[in-house]
């Protein structure tokens, strides 16, 4: 068979090859074996030499052509697949956003974060500033300059996880008393914060008592301040966690950092003052110490007791979160049982 009939049967032959392929490993195939170095195409260009001068180019030209009119057919053919294989795999991954999604369970601040919280929103609100302090203390901070030497029998009152002999875990807020003075500068203002944090005592737990609990430690720290001024503090923190019905108690109590000090009661929740099981029949529940700061306190933390005074209260936010949601066992708070933690989401 002459050159150029060889050469148009392998176009039609090609051509036919082309449409009929059904994927683009079949489309690469005939690319490599039509056109590749030992396709017949080359072959038969290879063929050339043996025609005559006059033949040669226009056979050459043809030979050309028929290479292109290849190439282009097996490119409009790729691009054909790939456009149908890239619409299969959309339609393969199609999402049906009509359907319900699955919910994602929500986190939540803890019952006793959001007490913390609603006190520390209202602080900040009456000018002071929330300070932080070690959870690890020395035992310098937590009780020497808690007005607590050594051998001092109150330091009894609370049972203490001692890590090392000078380094223990924190048995109240009360050392951030002494680091407040300490960095406040008083010809700038009066020293007025909170300092909410974990606490920790070897006591035995028991539906009131927990070895971790929390407290929130307020100071108050000016020229002329006054028991009065403790009292009208305590009672707003009692109308903004339990309303106005509440009435708040000051009793007569003793802390080797206070003097006076007091314990301060707040109407029971549960018989609003009439006498009940939970307040013992006292118609009161105990929630916080508190006093008027000790002038050795002052004075060891480098403040003049001649000039300023100042008062203090350690509050339990785990005893205001027993009142607040009437929860009769503190233990309930630390077992992570989120059949108990998620029934206070919905509730202010
Ligand atoms: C103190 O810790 C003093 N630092 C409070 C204070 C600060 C007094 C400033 C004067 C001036 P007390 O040990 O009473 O005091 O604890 C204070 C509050 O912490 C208690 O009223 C109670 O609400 C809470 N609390 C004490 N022990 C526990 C416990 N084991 N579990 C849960 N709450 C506790």
């Amino acid at each position: 068979m002459a050159l150029k009939e060889r050469l148009q049967e392998l176009r039609d032959r090609g051509l036919a090859d082309i449409s009929r392929s059904e994927n683009l490993t079949r489309i690469n195939e005939i690319r490599v074996q039509l056109l590749g170095k030992k396709g017949p195409i080359t072959e038969a260009l290879r063929g050339l030499r043996e025609l005559s001068a006059e033949e040669r180019p226009q056979v050459g030209s043809f030979a050309n052509q028929i290479r292109d009119e290849l190439a282009t057919a097996i490119e409009e053919r790729r691009n054909e697949l790939e456009a149908a294989s890239r619409a299969a795999q959309l339609n393969a991954e199609a999402i049906d956003v009509t359907l319900p999604g699955t919910p994602v369970a929500q986190g939540q601040p803890h019952v006793i974060q959001r007490i913390i919280d609603q006190l520390e929103d209202m602080f900040i609100g009456m000018g002071y500033q929330v300070v932080d302090g070690p959870e690890v203390e020395d035992d310098h901070h937590n009780f020497e300059m808690m007005n607590l030497p050594k051998d001092h029998p109150a330091r009894d009152m609370q049972d203490t996880f001692y890590l090392t002999p000078e380094l223990l875990m924190r048995t109240h807020t009360s050392p951030n008393q002494a680091r407040a003075m300490e960095n406040h500068d008083f010809n700038k203002g009066p020293l007025k914060m909170v300092s909410p944090g974990r606490v920790y005592r070897r006591d035995t737990d028991d539906a009131t008592h927990s070895h971790q609990f929390h407290q929130v430690e307020g100071l108050v720290v000016d020229k002329h301040v006054t028991m009065g001024d403790l009292k009208g503090t305590l009672e707003l923190v009692a109308a903004n966690l339990f309303g106005d019905e509440f009435d708040v108690r000051l009793r007569p109590s003793y802390f080797p950092f206070t003097e006076p000090s007091v314990e301060a009661d707040i109407t029971c929740f549960n018989c609003m003052g009439k006498g009940c099981a939970v307040c013992k029949y006292t118609g009161w529940i105990e929630v916080l110490g508190a006093g008027m700061v000790h002038p050795n306190v002052l004075q060891m933390a480098g403040v003049d007791p001649s000039i300023y005074g100042g008062f203090a209260f350690g509050l339990g936010p785990d005893r205001f979160a027993m009142l607040k949601y009437g929860v009769t066992d503190i233990r309930n708070f630390y077992l992570n049982d989120t059949r108990f933690l998620t029934q206070f989401y919905q509730r202010g």
